[in-house]
């Protein structure tokens, strides 16, 4: 008999996230559904905020340190540098741009699941460094970086921009056993980490006031109603977001306003919502360096060194297998 295989298609998985997430005694979304073509673009904004200093911390990282960072490395023979989620490149390039004029042999390996992203940085980084070995692939993470484990070459993974921050402690410890199986021992992964700081910094970085922070939390919102015929009213939705220095958690949510019933033609159901009910949509988590530390080593890594930057907002911490 013809074995058949049934794939969810990404709307189907959507449609299955967004159901189980509003019928939870506490509702939520992902925050992996913040970036749809809107989404990124209202993140690039985001990024280019004053109260969101994580971009330029990490910025003055691989700018002001590639040279150590690549004294660290010690690869003998060619090797990989396999980006996860490169965004637009700018922050890697400044590593990349230090290894080309040093004459090291490497290829950069950035993997994303758009298309398109991969195609524009192919373009930016070809034009800023032309003489860059670069072979991206456009896919899920982990079915790409199985593929790469069985070439024999060392490398270099990056998870930079404090992308870990946006998972639970059991999912980070997933994410990091799935890159660790992927890795051969000698391998290096550099993780971008924002650190636990004052308060009212973290605070601003995550509640702007012009409100770009809340416009990339209400997307979701539009979101829905475009991809799954949701007739949720944008203005009966606020935003609220709230750091606790006690544990390092920024939690982000969507507040209703009203009671109200949203109907989702995709499911065929409908979601009440309490007057002040939230929908927690993000976890951005703050760590400090003992609790990184502590993350390494549960996950059977080896710390080599702490990149931060001046004003020690932010690690680029690199780790070995
Ligand atoms: C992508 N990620 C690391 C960002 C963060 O800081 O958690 C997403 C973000 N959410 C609100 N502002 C930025």
């Amino acid at each position: 008999m013809m074995e058949t295989t049934i794939l969810e298609t990404e709307l189907e998985l959507f449609e299955k996230d967004i159901d189980l997430g509003l019928t939870a005694p506490f509702k939520h979304i992902s925050s992996k559904y913040f970036y749809d073509d809107i989404g990124s673009g209202i993140f690039q904004e985001i990024m280019k905020m004053p109260e969101y200093y994580p971009t330029a911390c990490e910025f003055e990282i691989l700018s002001l340190q590639s040279e150590q960072i690549i004294e660290k490395l010690k690869f003998d023979e060619p090797f990989n540098i396999v980006e996860f989620g490169a965004g637009d490149g700018i922050k890697t390039r400044q590593l990349l741009k230090k290894l080309v004029e040093k004459g090291i042999d490497f290829t950069y390996v950035p993997i994303d699941i758009s298309a398109k992203a991969i195609r524009e940085l192919k373009a930016n980084m070809l034009s800023a460094l032309p003489e860059l070995k670069i072979k991206p692939l456009t896919g899920n993470y982990f079915t790409m970086m199985e593929e790469l484990s069985e070439l024999k070459i060392p490398g270099l993974f990056l998870f930079l921009g404090g992308n870990i921050g946006n998972y639970q402690s059991n999912e980070a410890d997933q994410l990091l056993t799935q890159f660790f199986d992927n890795m051969k021992p000698g391998d290096k992964l550099l993780t971008g980490f924002d650190l636990q700081k004052n308060p009212s910094t973290i605070r601003d970085a995550y509640d702007d006031k012009a409100g770009i922070t809340k416009a990339f939390n209400m997307n979701l919102l539009t979101r829905m109603n475009r991809e799954l015929g949701a007739d949720f009213k944008i203005g009966q939705f606020d935003f609220y977001s709230h750091y606790d220095p006690a544990n390092g958690e920024v939690k982000s949510y969507l507040v209703s306003l009203l009671d109200q019933r949203v109907y989702l033609q995709k499911t065929g159901k409908h979601y009440s919502f309490r007057k002040n009910e939230l929908i927690w949509t993000e976890l951005s988590k703050k760590y400090a360096l003992d609790s990184i530390e502590e993350l390494c080593n549960r996950n059977n890594f080896t710390l080599i060194n702490h990149f931060m930057d001046c004003k020690h907002y932010f690690t680029d911490s690199l780790w070995m297998k």
